[in-house]
């Protein structure tokens, strides 16, 4: 029996100094292996009688179940142990600072900002969005909208045309979006409250104007619609967009051939170097035109005015963008220059709410 002693703390001494699970392995099969020392003393059992085979055969047995446990166990201990130096060697610093991601570094430009900020205010008034196709017809970008054929004021609009068709009506770029307007009108019954914010295109280049600009047009049409509704509209849409708490404006009798009477509306302001403050001051600003519709307007558009009436406004939303955050150059808009954008521009997740703040 002794030597099944002596092999038994050899063995267990070797499993307790094996360091990680290779060394292990290595005692388990240099003990339990095929050619190792248990292995070994069982092969012994063969060469013996029947009484001495059963008696050794049962310790042989019972060392090598206890030598397995012992394996099993050290492993145990020593897998534990290895995850906890895997662990340690592989946290991550979360601390760390992140590059930018490319929707944090990117720029809202300020046209499309004053886009949004336009659409919230009128959006929170009420009104619903339309738009419609940049190339339109002569029919609803001047016809229907009170300029005869001939007329003066076709040529006032310095009007992108395309070629000709086969029946002689040329298609056009059209030069204001009063063209969805009438398209609203056709389709649907007052009473109307929409807004339309586009482009448009006119013939036309130099410091103050670009072929391509930005309008936005509004239309309400009901039963008693009137100028006194059309300046509270307009003079609470001033109030927001201006972000102050009172604007004084003015409206000056002027013509557009689609309305009747016709106003200009200016707003106040004061000139300090080179700002401009609004609610104050002696100076005058131009912001938009409006006035009532025209009849001839609301009959080539379905309506009747016999019944219904109402008012438009139109603005460029170029001007208006210059206007609130002091750009110069009218051109600057349409350059792309990534420096001027990371200067005028906005961040991408800051969405203009009237609960939340237009411009911050
Ligand atoms: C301006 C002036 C204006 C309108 C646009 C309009 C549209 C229809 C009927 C009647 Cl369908 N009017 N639009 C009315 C008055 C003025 O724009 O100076 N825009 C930059």
């Amino acid at each position: 029996m002794a030597d099944i002693e002596i092999l038994e703390q050899e063995l267990t001494g070797a499993v307790d100094n094996a360091g990680d699970e290779a060394a292990l392995e290595a005692v388990r099969v240099a003990a339990l292996g095929k050619n190792g020392a248990v292995t070994a003393l069982l092969k012994t059992l063969g060469a013996m009688s029947p009484d001495e085979r059963k008696t050794r055969g049962a310790s042989i047995n019972m060392l090598k179940d206890r030598v397995a446990a012992v394996i099993n166990a050290r492993r145990e201990v020593l897998k534990s142990a290895a995850l906890d130096v895997r662990l340690a060697s592989e946290t991550i610093d979360v601390t760390l600072p992140l590059r930018e991601a490319p929707a944090e570094a990117g720029r809202i430009h300020p046209l499309s900002q004053v886009w949004d900020e336009v659409t919230t205010i009128f959006a929170d008034m009420g009104f619903a969005v339309a738009e419609g196709p940049d190339i339109e017809t002569d029919d609803y970008n001047f016809t229907r909208l009170n300029f005869p054929e001939g007329h003066p004021a076709r040529e006032m609009h310095d009007t992108f045309y395309f070629n000709p068709k086969e029946d002689g009506s040329r298609l056009l770029l059209r030069t204001h979006t009063s063209p969805v307007q009438v398209r609203t009108m056709l389709s649907k019954t007052p009473p109307i409250r929409v807004i339309c914010p586009g482009r448009t295109y006119r013939s036309d280049s130099d410091q103050t104007h670009t072929p391509m600009f930005h309008q936005v047009e509004g239309l309400v049409i009901d039963k008693s619609s009137h100028l006194g509704h059309l300046k509270w509209i307009l003079h609470e849409f001033c109030k927001a967009f201006f972000e102050v708490d009172n604007v004084n404006m003015r409206f000056r009798p002027s013509f557009f051939p689609f309305t009747e009477p016709s106003l200009e509306v200016d707003i106040q302001c004061r000139r300090d170097k080179n700002e401009i403050r609004f609610g104050e001051g002696e100076d005058w600003l131009e912001i938009l035109g409006c006035g009532m519709v025209h009849s001839n307007v609301l009959k080539l558009c379905g309506i009747d005015p016999e019944v219904y009436q109402g008012f438009a406004w139109g603005m460029g939303i170029d001007r208006i963008a210059m206007l609130k955050y002091g750009i110069a150059d009218l051109r600057q808009l349409f350059e792309g220059d990534v420096r001027w954008l990371n200067h005028y521009g906005f961040r991408p997740l800051e969405i203009p709410t009237l609960a939340g703040g237009l411009s911050t």
